[in-house]
């Protein structure tokens, strides 16, 4: 752990104390948590903007899915009860606008070069220093790095034959124009229906002539019943702000105010269950359905209730029993992949010109000068969107070559899927941590909770270190080992890997079939973080080399 300030003078061997790859809403809290340290940071981020996520995903109706009042940094009391969220989901614009407040009310800019994208990653062992070099040819040492990389930060679309002699306009939802996209008139065909397909889809066929949707896997879908956000509730819930971001860490998706359910659904008459699903239902949002009763995530049998119940919505909505049958998700436990919430999603296909595809059933074969041809039938196009998603959760560190000198590439170590230790950092890359990596809860919790977490979690450890001498420290392999053993005996008491989603990785061809996140909720997880570090970095190694430090 280097001095603060140490870095400035010429006698080291390195630009900053730390370098982070990624500005998004874990770099740019990282540059004021290390700043506040008195260590030198710079961030290093690929697009000409900071916000990550917020900042790459422009497509029409995008939203999350958090509630805004939570979906916020809580490091700052005087920023979270100055903000004035407009709605109870915050739109991309909303919450980019949020992003770039922050950065600017706290001077982060300064510490972060845009337009930098980090291609490798490399260890000296005996100089105890990262080396990151860019797609500027720039490179930059620091004796710590951190990956603030995302977990859905690498778009992929499927490698359909064909897509160089379309001769309409091609978008990915993940690298949306910033300019946006006028698509009236058109005919246009969506791929994809996850959270970004269906959130687009409304907004899409309000403007299209005709839309084309073409799904090959049903999802569930819950209305988010979005709204400007309630004044009253908006000064409740900042007069109790500190006592809800705390009571949050003892919850399973760290957000607090969703009393926790008391009994199986089996334990209840049907009659209760109907009534208490419509309650949810009529309520909004996926946590309180998924809370409904205990189990809905552990048994099959229960959860086909609270499934059935969604299904059921859907063939009420949608007018056509065909297409409404298409619909209904029949291959996965609701909850198994991300629980969508929409703004009229399924209305969509009472209206004339919004036509339904099922090529699970007729794949896509090739994409044409004129449009997508399936094993059945020729669509007309004039635009597509790729609504297909990410290599998530290990696609951007596997794009960059890090690795210690002379030895394996994180690509190839992670070939049969992650491995790491607390999902904080991975066996043989010292002095290297992620913010939210694999087989943490990042994805299943509230994102900017967990990056908060990771974040205050690293600046302790650097702490320590410097209190106790040490300048490198490194996951064991036995205490990685027992994680990534840990982290699937978990998810395997549960229905997760029942589907193929992208906690999986199913969704890439080839990428192993691995479930990624840690399931035993934020609680869980803190409590063990906690337990590591009362345990003097149990699993961990801390040393003191010689070399780097002058
Ligand atoms: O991506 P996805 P996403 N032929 O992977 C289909 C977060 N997020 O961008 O399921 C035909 O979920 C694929 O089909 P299948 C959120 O965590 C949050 O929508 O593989 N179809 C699927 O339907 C979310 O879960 C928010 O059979 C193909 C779709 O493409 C995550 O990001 C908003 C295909 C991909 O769905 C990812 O969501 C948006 C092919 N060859 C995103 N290949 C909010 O906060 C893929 N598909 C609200």
């Amino acid at each position: 752990m280097p001095d603060a300030g140490a870095s400035k003078s010429k006698s080291n061997n390195y630009d900053f104390d730390i370098l982070v790859v990624g500005g998004g809403l874990a770099g740019l809290y990282s540059v004021y948590r290390f700043r506040k340290m008195g260590l030198s940071i710079k961030v290093l981020e690929a697009g000409d903007g900071v916000g990550g996520t917020w900042f790459w995903n422009r497509y029409p109706g995008c939203r999350c899915d958090v509630e805004s009042m939570e979906y916020s940094y809580s490091f700052d009391e005087q920023l979270q009860q100055d903000w004035k969220w407009p709605e109870r989901y915050g739109t991309q614009p909303a919450i980019l606008e949020y992003i770039n407040h922050v950065a600017e009310r706290f001077d982060l800019m300064r510490d972060v070069q845009l337009s930098t994208r980090v291609t490798s990653a490399t260890f000296d062992g005996d100089a105890g220093i990262w080396t990151i070099g860019t797609d500027t040819n720039e490179t930059f040492k620091a004796p710590v790095c951190i990956m603030a990389t995302g977990n859905l930060s690498t778009p992929r679309k499927p490698e359909f034959p064909g897509l160089e002699t379309f001769k309409g306009e091609w978008y990915h939802t993940g690298l949306w124009p910033k300019e946006g996209v006028d698509f009236s008139g058109k005919r246009v065909g969506v791929i994809g229906t996850g959270s970004s397909g269906v959130q687009m889809m409304p907004h899409i066929a309000r403007q299209a002539k005709h839309l084309t949707v073409f799904q090959r896997t049903a999802n569930f879908s819950l209305p988010a019943r979005n709204a400007p956000l309630n004044p009253e509730k908006e000064q409740k819930h900042k007069a109790e702000y500190s006592e809800r971001r705390k009571a949050a860490y003892d919850t399973p998706f760290g957000i607090a105010g969703f009393p926790p359910p008391t009994k199986s659904a089996l334990e209840a008459t049907e009659e209760e269950r109907l009534k208490s699903y419509e309650a949810k239902w009529q309520e909004g949002g996926s946590i309180s359905y998924l809370y409904a009763y205990t189990d809905l995530l552990l048994n099959k049998e229960s959860n086909d209730t609270a499934s059935e119940f969604v299904r059921n919505k859907i063939r009420e909505t949608v007018k056509d029993p065909k297409t409404a049958e298409l619909l209904c998700p029949d291959n996965h436990p609701i909850g198994t992949k991300r629980l969508i919430l929409d703004s009229q999603y399924y209305e969509i296909f009472n209206e004339d010109h919004v036509e339904l595809v099922d090529v699970r059933s007729a794949p896509i074969t090739e994409i044409t000068e004129t449009g997508i041809r399936t094993t059945d039938q020729h669509y007309e196009l004039d635009a597509i969107a790729f609504a297909t998603g990410f290599d998530a959760m290990t696609g951007a560190m596997r794009e960059i070559d890090i690795k210690v000198k002379d030895g394996p590439s994180l690509d190839e170590q992670w070939e049969a899927g992650p491995k790491t230790y607390l999902g904080v950092m991975v066996a043989g890359l010292p002095n290297l941590f992620m913010i939210t990596g694999p087989q943490s809860p990042g994805v299943k919790s509230q994102m900017i909770l967990s990056i908060e977490w990771h974040v205050d979690w690293i600046a302790d450890c650097l702490q320590y270190m410097k209190d106790k001498k040490f300048n490198r420290i490194e996951a064991k392999l036995d205490a990685q080992e027992n994680w990534v053993k840990h982290v699937k005996e978990v998810a395997d008491s549960t229905l997760y890997p029942l589907a193929n989603s992208w906690y999986m990785g199913v969704n890439i061809p080839g990428k192993p079939k691995v479930f990624m996140p840690y399931v035993g909720g934020v609680h869980t997880y803190t409590k063990e973080c906690e337990r590591v570090v009362a345990n003097g970095y149990e699993g961990f190694v801390m040393s003191k080399e010689e070399a780097h430090i002058s």
